[in-house]
């Protein structure tokens, strides 16, 4: 059976149907959503009349956990949480449990549960704090020497963590210098979660990874040779992205992402049927992501995916909107193949008229390396 929970999020359409579909994902059956204006108020997030009501609704309604749509800092969450007699997730740790069901690769389970170290290291301080004031159940009258054991122990499994990512980041660069050398230019598909990439990448592959409206459905990188006009190429299908995912757990996914950097065309894979406030901040939200992994803004192409739910007109509209200029975007339907013959010309085209590796990558290259000491 499926742990049931009562939603707190914002009181905005499009926000509310991501965390829907956060949940849904992370197999909550979901009994009651509170949509609130604000959810950072100081003592638990919410206000503290809403906790009142909030506490009536679980007592009627007994759902194993509270979802917070918001980051809460541990004191909130404890404050909230022994307040209600309930687990609270919060908007990262739903994230989390999410990529934890789904991680299936050796490497993505590395990732995943270095975003969870990260994420109880930056909690650990305030928890240590709380523990001190014998405020954090688990943590009553905790000692400098247990204190001193709980840190040991992250930063050990941190780094455990991080050196066997960095051996996997090592294989990955061994095979982008033998692709490189045999000559195979490289594409991936990006962009936010669920706009349909791996579905575009099933279509232009003959693949079949999964494709599902599930959020963070596809964890892992999987790569596939194509034939493009007589030309063998690589291509990737890659982890979406997703609004407010802290840095840290772009940081986890280094490794799986820097593939972009590296790739001489990025397909950034939109979902054009969703409304325009939605594509903006989806679209926003890959654009800065793309830009703290530094790819090179001259190698991207915007695929406006769904075009089968869209007018022509509509797309133009949008994509004029959002300010995408020139003639690097194109709309498809990864469903009905709608324009998928052209994509690959296009494709072809931009690769024909590129170097392999171009000087601008290598620097990237450089700022972008895992830094070791942290
Ligand atoms: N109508 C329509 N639906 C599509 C199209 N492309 C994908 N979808 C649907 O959109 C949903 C998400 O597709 P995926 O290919 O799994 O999306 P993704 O970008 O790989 O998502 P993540 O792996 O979760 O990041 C699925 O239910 C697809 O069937 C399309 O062109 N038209
Ligand atoms: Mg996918």
């Amino acid at each position: 059976m499926r742990d049931s929970a009562i939603l707190i999020t914002y009181d905005r359409e499009d926000v509310v149907k991501e965390a829907i579909a956060l949940c849904d994902s992370a197999g909550y059956e979901l009994k009651k959503i509170i949509r609130q204006k604000f959810l950072n108020r100081s003592k638990y997030g919410l206000g503290e009349g809403k906790v009142e009501e909030l506490k009536d609704l679980v007592g009627s309604l007994r759902p194993d956990v509270i979802i917070y749509d918001e980051i809460l800092r541990p004191s909130q969450n404890y404050n909230l949480a022994s307040t209600l007699k309930l687990k609270i997730l919060d908007r990262e740790m739903l994230i989390l449990e999410i990529f934890e069901r789904r991680a299936r690769s050796s490497e993505s389970m590395l990732q995943v549960k270095m975003a969870q170290l990260r994420y109880e290291m930056s909690r650990s301080k305030e928890r240590v704090r709380l523990a001190k004031m014998g405020e954090q159940p688990g943590f009553m009258g905790i000692g400098k020497f247990e204190v001193d054991v709980y840190h040991n122990d992250i930063k050990n499994r941190m780094t455990n963590t991080k050196s066997k990512l960095v051996k996997a980041s090592k294989q990955r660069e061994l095979h982008r210098q033998a692709r490189r050398r045999i000559g195979f230019k490289t594409i991936s598909l990006a962009g936010y979660t669920s706009a349909g990439k791996t579905t575009l990448f099933n279509r232009l592959t003959g693949e079949q990874k999964e494709e599902s409206p599930k959020l963070f459905t596809t964890l892992s990188t999987t790569t596939r040779k194509i034939v493009l006009q007589g030309t063998e190429i690589l291509i990737a299908d890659t982890v979406g992205f997703i609004s407010k995912l802290p840095a840290y757990m772009i940081e986890a996914f280094k490794s799986t992402l820097e593939e972009l950097v590296y790739t001489d065309i990025v397909m950034v894979v939109v979902d054009a049927s969703d409304p325009f406030p939605e594509l903006k901040k989806k679209f926003r939200s890959c654009v800065s992501t793309l830009d703290e992994i530094g790819v090179n803004q001259d190698k991207i192409i915007f695929v406006l995916n769904k075009s089968d739910l869209v007018s022509e007109e509509e797309i133009a509209e949008k994509t004029e909107q959002l300010g995408i200029t020139g003639n690097r975007w194109l709309p498809v339907s990864a469903t009905t193949t709608h324009n998928i013959s052209v994509l690959k010309t296009m494709i072809y085209h931009m690769l024909e008229n590129q170097p392999l590796l171009n000087e601008k990558s290598e620097t990237v290259k450089q700022e972008i390396r895992i830094n070791h000491e942290d």
